[in-house]
């Protein structure tokens, strides 16, 4: 998508963001107004709105995300308490940007909601 995009400016250094980790096809960095201890966003590099047109468009992509997500968690401390992993998606999802992003959240007890 590129310039229009805050998470592509993002992929291509335009932007700042504390990167945790990067895989060739993946990004993982510190959400900007975290919401727990942990919030890290995960991204494929490559350009989805949500995860509905990922999961229909790329599978092994998204299954990609999940591996980078899952690798976060474990760097992060977050395996034995467990972490909350989330898409939101669309109006009604309350998705703000739309590049497809998973929010990782951990390190205290999250309430039923959060996000
Ligand atoms: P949402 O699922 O689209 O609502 O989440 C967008 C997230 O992106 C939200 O938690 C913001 O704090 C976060 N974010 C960011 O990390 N860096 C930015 O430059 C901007 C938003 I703008």
């Amino acid at each position: 998508m590129g310039s229009d995009c805050l998470f592509c400016r993002i992929v291509a250094g335009e932007i700042p963001a504390t990167v945790v980790r990067e895989t060739a096809t993946t990004l993982a960095f510190r959400d900007i107004g975290p919401k727990a201890p942990v919030h890290v966003l995960v991204i494929p590099k490559e350009h989805y709105a949500d995860v509905a047109t990922l999961g229909q468009g790329d599978p092994a992509l998204a299954g990609e995300l999940l591996a980078t997500a899952a690798a976060v968690a474990e760097d992060e401390g977050l395996l034995g308490d467990g972490f909350r992993l989330m898409f939101n998606t669309g109006a009604y999802g309350g998705q703000e940007v739309f590049h497809v992003h998973a929010h990782l959240l951990g390190g205290a007890p999250l309430g039923p909601m959060l996000c």
